[in-house]
C-alpha cells in the first residue's frame, strides 16, 4: 500500500511537469499568429493548396521558417499525408496537400523559425466533400 500523501507529491510533481511542458514552446513563439487558408472552397476530395501567413507580435512577415505539415483523420486505418510548405513571398508559405478522403481533417503543423525555435499548431479542415 502506498501512502496517500506519497501519491500526492507524485501527483504534484506530474502536474508541475505538465504545465513546464505545456508552457515550454509558446513562452518564445506566443507573439507569433499564424493565419491558414485552404483553396479552393469548398474543399474537396483531391489535392488542395494551403496558405499559412505567418506574423510576429508587431505583425511583422516571419521569414524563412521551415513549415512540415502533416494531415490526419481521427479513424483508424488510415495513413496520414505530408508535406512540405514553400515560402512564396515574405512570411507566406504554401503547400499542396492532398486530401485523399471525404470528412473531418486535422493539419499537424510544425514550424520551425530560423532562429530555431519550433512552434506547432493543430489546423482542422472540416467536413472535406467527396467528389
Ligand atoms: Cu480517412
Amino acid at each position: 500500500m502506498i501512502p496517500s500523501s506519497l501519491l500526492a507529491v507524485a501527483a504534484a510533481l506530474f502536474l508541475t511537469i505538465v504545465v513546464a511542458a505545456c508552457n515550454k514552446p509558446t513562452e518564445s513563439s506566443s507573439a507569433v499568429t499564424i493565419e491558414f487558408e485552404v483553396t479552393p472552397q469548398p474543399v474537396r476530395v483531391g489535392p488542395a493548396t494551403l496558405t499559412l501567413r505567418i506574423a510576429d507580435a508587431s505583425r511583422q512577415p516571419v521569414t524563412g521558417a521551415s513549415i512540415a505539415l502533416e494531415g490526419i483523420m481521427s479513424h483508424a486505418g488510415m495513413s496520414p499525408v505530408f508535406a512540405h510548405a514553400k515560402e512564396t513571398e515574405p512570411g507566406r508559405y504554401l503547400a499542396t496537400l492532398d486530401f485523399n478522403m471525404a470528412g473531418d481533417w486535422t493539419i499537424l503543423t510544425r514550424i520551425t523559425l530560423a532562429g530555431g525555435q519550433k512552434l506547432e499548431r493543430h489546423l482542422d479542415v472540416k467536413g472535406v466533400r467527396a467528389n
